[in-house]
């Protein structure tokens, strides 16, 4: 076992307390300048530039914009015009599940106000964006559609498939919501949003720190026969902190993204519970990508709320595999959160080394553009056209950089099992300032490890194991080398305690030759 916890300063004090030594020294300063003003600053500064033109941005990306956002502020400017471009950004939600009550088609609200109530009236303000999740809760095709807003969901087909959509409540007045399926409406799909005048009073976000700790995962298994392994999962759904100031609600296993990271070997017996939250909205399941068989344990997995599965499978193979939800729509499931490792060890484990850490990334896809603030909603066009706002390690902005970055010192050898939940962006996974020594590509430990590698691809649904021995002291940058992303978001701090060795690298010539 590693005891990592024993160097690792974990309070914000000691966090402090090791920045401050580093400025100190001007040697990562200096050589960490031009990342630092990449990753840091331009973010910062693009955060700045949009927040100004954010609601108009959003506005336009409305699928059939009822009406300009100018127009809205135009009639009484001022506070109202003020209130509303702020309630903007905190979508009023609604879950609406498709079913049948005493003999007619419906829908049901599911949570808050509207819970249990058949085709419930919303309730909603002037000027506020509003959300409606739509769950299929009986296996036809059905959709919710509001004619005066031009707004609607996607035909959901299947039992407990879900679509999602939003608006803005410009128009005063009392509107129907229908299915628009032949003759869905006139069985008794329909009900009505109300539209009150004048803004609803802000609220305050609390919202929970969903990132992992890459430093939390179990130790290594080394020797031991196979035996029956019993993995608990829990499904939970929260608003979680995206950003400063900025929050998401996340879909995830155990209200941490990643997900545990599950560590096996190869022969074992894996028992999977999976509970689903009683006040979660959506069902949830889990597909093993280290599992044999029917949808890799999803099929045995689908999970209402407040329900518990079982599916046990065997580990037959060593490699290092992504978990994920595996229930309609999969790719808003994963986008969401709802992603893991599950490592299974060969025999006898892997080489030993001083610390592991674990890492995935992933994308979001929010109306709002990038570095908004507020709540996030979900955009369901931009997700199904590969159009990501977000890019993250471990779930956040800043996960690995301002609230969890990696600890190690000069002359350890570290490991970083890294994953790609997606749903769609392959990583091209480097440190910034460092070679890997041994790369597990594709996952594959059966396989030797290649050595000396700059950059190694992770596909989603795919991940890697790279080991490197820390030479130097010193801020190391975990980056997608699609840099791009970096100013998405995506982007992590490996901080090396230790002697910075000029022999390996210093500022300025090569000293003189001896005489
Ligand atoms: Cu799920």
């Amino acid at each position: 076992m590693l005891d990592k916890d024993g160097t690792r300063p974990k309070s914000e004090a000691g966090l402090r307390a090791r920045r401050t030594h580093g400025t100190g020294v001007a040697g990562w300063l200096v050589a960490i300048a031009t990342v630092m003003s990449l990753l840091f600053l331009a973010p910062a500064f693009a955060q700045t530039h949009q927040h100004g033109g954010a609601t108009t941005e959003t506005v336009q990306t409305q699928p059939e914009p009822a009406t300009p956002v100018a127009e809205q502020a135009a009639p009484d400017a001022g506070a109202a015009g003020a209130a509303a471009s702020v309630s903007y950004h905190n979508p009023t939600t609604f879950t609406l599940k498709t079913g049948i009550a005493t003999g007619r088609m419906v829908y049901i609200g599911i949570g808050g106000d509207i819970d249990g109530k058949v085709n419930p009236t919303l309730m909603v303000h002037e000027g506020e964006l509003v959300q409606i999740n739509l769950i299929n809760g009986e296996g036809a095709a059905d959709n919710v559609v509001i004619d005066q807003y031009g707004a609607r969901s996607s035909i959901v087909v299947g039992k407990n498939a879900s679509s999602t959509f939003s608006f803005t409540a410009a128009k005063v007045g009392e509107f129907a919501y229908f299915c628009s399926i032949a003759g869905h409406r006139q069985a008794g799909m329909e009900g009505l949003i109300q539209v009150m005048a004048g803004p609803r009073e802000a609220m305050a976000s609390d919202a929970a720190d969903v990132v992992r700790d890459p430093a939390d995962l179990p130790g290594p298994i080394g020797q031991r026969a196979p035996k029956v392994v019993k993995v608990d999962l829990e499904t939970v759904e929260l608003v979680g902190k995206l950003d400063d100031g900025t929050t998401y609600t996340y879909w995830t296993f155990g209200s941490k993204i990643p997900g545990p990271f599950v560590r096996v070997r190869v022969g074992d017996t894996v028992e999977v519970h999976l509970k689903n939250a009683a006040d979660s909205v959506m069902a949830h399941s889990v597909d093993f990508h280290g599992a044999t068989g029917p949808g890799g344990g999803a099929h045995a997995t689908q999970t209402d709320p407040g329900n518990e599965t079982i599916v046990t499978f065997k580990a037959l193979k060593p490699g290092i595999f992504v978990y994920h939800c595996a229930t309609p729509s999969v790719a808003h499931h994963i986008t969401s959160g709802m992603y893991g490792l599950i490592l299974v060890e060969p025999e006898g484990g892997l080489p030993q080394v001083d610390r592991e850490f674990y890492v995935m990334q992933g994308e979001l896809y929010t109306v709002e553009p990038f570095g908004t603030q507020g709540e996030m909603e979900m955009d369901y066009d931009k997700l199904i056209s590969e159009r990501p706002e977000y890019f993250l390690f471990n779930g956040a902005v800043g996960s690995l950089t301002k609230t969890h970055p990696l600890y190690a010192s000069a002359g350890e050898t570290v490991r970083i099992f890294f994953g790609v939940g997606g749903p769609n962006f392959t990583s091209s996974f480097h440190v910034i300032g460092e070679i890997f020594d041994s790369v597990y590509s594709m996952g594959s430990i059966i396989s030797p490890p290649i050595q000396g590698v700059q950059t190694v691809t992770v596909p989603p649904g795919g991940a890697t194991i790279v080991d490197f021995k820390i030479d130097r002291g010193g801020h190391y940058v975990l980056v997608d080398h699609a840099l791009s992303r970096a100013e998405r978001g995506l982007a992590g701090y490996l901080i090396v305690d230790g002697p910075e060795d000029d022999d390996i690298m210093h500022s300025g010539p090569a000293e003189e030759p001896a005489k």
